[in-house]
């Protein structure tokens, strides 16, 4: 028989999960509170720049194996992959780290309650703090009466697809499942089993909540350490990115890139969750934070060492993304940086190729490179796009200044340098 999955929050994991289970042998039914993703959705209109994404869900849809609603409907199987974002409280002294906003979490299980029968496997995907699974969403489920580990089950298992190549990651990469108890993880191995080619391991749903983070708080310790290099290569007048090509030679040192900050819902929220939750023993991982969340200002830093004042100095930003090819721009250090810029007083013009849904600056969001440049001081490349990469001195030609400030690495310095230009390298600024 058919069985039925229900996936709730159809954002850039779960619509493309739900797509996954569709095209698998699923019959699928797509819960989102926003009826703008509904009503786009019902049409066939993906609202997610993602490759792939648009054909496997019209595939879906067309197929009668996808349907979408914005309340959630009965079925075998629930997966929860809705947002968990940080609440938006400044950081003070009482309050020295970012909190975990769990109301979507929240919700979206006490939605379940109601329809949750005998049997049913519920399965929260969404980033979590450690213990979120047992001692959150176990009691809200249970208040149906029905008990977990006996009536139905419950495990935790985290996405771990890197946006811009999700559909590739979701089947290849290996995928843990972990249970509340050894039932719930088998269960959720042979549902995933359905479309996922890599090594699927089952464990306790604390321990997969910790592996989760664990991932995305080591690779922003990692930038961090980057961010630092660049500051010291800065302050001894070498090039971080010699050196770190250098250092990488041995055979066990792997240093990542530095940049204007680390940004997305990732790996920017990820590490506070540990923080919050253990902020007695978490003082590498919080600091990490720290350096990678000030990185936006050194930017603005070295922007006024190039500009002097920088009251009504016209700026020209290549990118508004958290990375590059992607229209994804929450926690975005460029937004951050242009934001801080216009607040100085800059006159900022911004071309980023994946800006067009994005809502706001449209003051500032100009049509092409040739526009947002003209009349420019300095052009400041805060994404590498991989259109950017092939930037030339021709594009650029109605600039006033003939300054550059590179925070990515991404331009040919000789060769600008070449063409007249003074460039500048986030981590090699002589
Ligand atoms: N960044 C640097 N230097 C680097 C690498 C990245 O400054 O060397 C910056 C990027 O520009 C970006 C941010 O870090 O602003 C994060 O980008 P990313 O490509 O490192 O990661 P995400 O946030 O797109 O996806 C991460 C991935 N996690 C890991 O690689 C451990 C992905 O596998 C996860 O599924 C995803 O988080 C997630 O959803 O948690």
């Amino acid at each position: 028989m058919i069985k039925n999955v229900c996936v709730i929050g159809l954002g850039y994991i779960g619509l493309p999960t739900a797509s996954m289970f569709a095209t698998n042998g699923f019959q699928v039914i797509g819960v989102d509170k926003n009826e703008n993703v509904i009503s786009s959705l019902s049409r066939g209109m993906v609202h997610i720049h993602e490759p792939g994404l648009q054909e496997i869900v019209t595939r879906s849809i067309n197929g009668g194996n996808l349907r979408v609603t914005s309340h959630v409907e009965p079925a075998d199987f629930f997966i929860i992959a809705v947002p968990t974002p940080f609440k938006h409280d400044q950081i003070s002294e009482d309050s020295p780290y970012k909190k975990a906003d769990m109301s979507f979490v929240v919700a979206a299980s006490e939605a379940i309650v109601p329809h949750l029968r005998k049997g049913n496997l519920v399965i929260l995907e969404s980033t979590s703090p450690p213990r979120t699974t047992t001692d959150l969403v176990k009691p809200i489920l249970e208040s149906s009466g029905l008990k977990a580990g006996t009536d139905f089950f419950l495990a935790y298992s985290p996405e771990r697809v890197l946006p811009g190549q999700i559909l590739r990651e979701l089947i290849e990469n290996s995928r843990v499942i972990g249970g509340i108890d050894q039932r719930s993880a088998e269960m959720g191995r042979d549902l995933y089993a359905a479309f996922v080619k890599g090594e699927i391991i089952q464990t306790t749903a604390t321990t997969a909540e910790m592996v989760k983070l664990m991932e995305n708080t080591y690779r922003d310790v990692n930038i961090a350490i980057a961010n630092e290099f660049s500051r010291l290569s800065d302050r001894f007048g070498i090039d971080v990115w010699e050196a770190i090509s250098i250092a990488n030679l041995h055979p066990r040192v792997k240093i990542l890139n530095p940049g204007p900050g680390v940004g997305g819902h990732c790996i920017s929220v990820d590490p506070w969750f540990l923080v919050e939750a253990a902020p007695d023993i978490t003082r590498l991982i919080h600091t990490a934070r720290n350096v990678n969340d000030s990185q936006p200002e050194f930017v603005v830093q070295l922007v006024r060492n190039m500009l002097g004042d920088l009251k009504g100095r016209k700026i020209t930003a290549l990118g508004l993304a958290y990375k590059p090819d992607v229209d994804d721009f929450r926690e975005s250090p460029a937004l951050e940086i242009v934001e801080k810029l216009i607040a100085l007083g800059c006159e900022v013009n911004i071309f980023d190729p994946y800006a067009a849904t994005f809502q706001g600056l449209k003051d500032h969001l100009k049509n092409s490179v040739e526009e947002a440049a003209y009349d420019s001081d300095l052009l400041l490349l805060l994404v590498d796009h991989t259109e950017f990469r092939s930037l030339t001195p021709q594009a650029i030609k109605g600039m006033q200044g003939k300054k550059i400030l590179d925070t990515r690495h991404c331009l040919d310095q000789a060769f600008w340098q070449k063409a007249g230009f003074e460039i500048s390298v986030l981590g090699s600024v002589k």
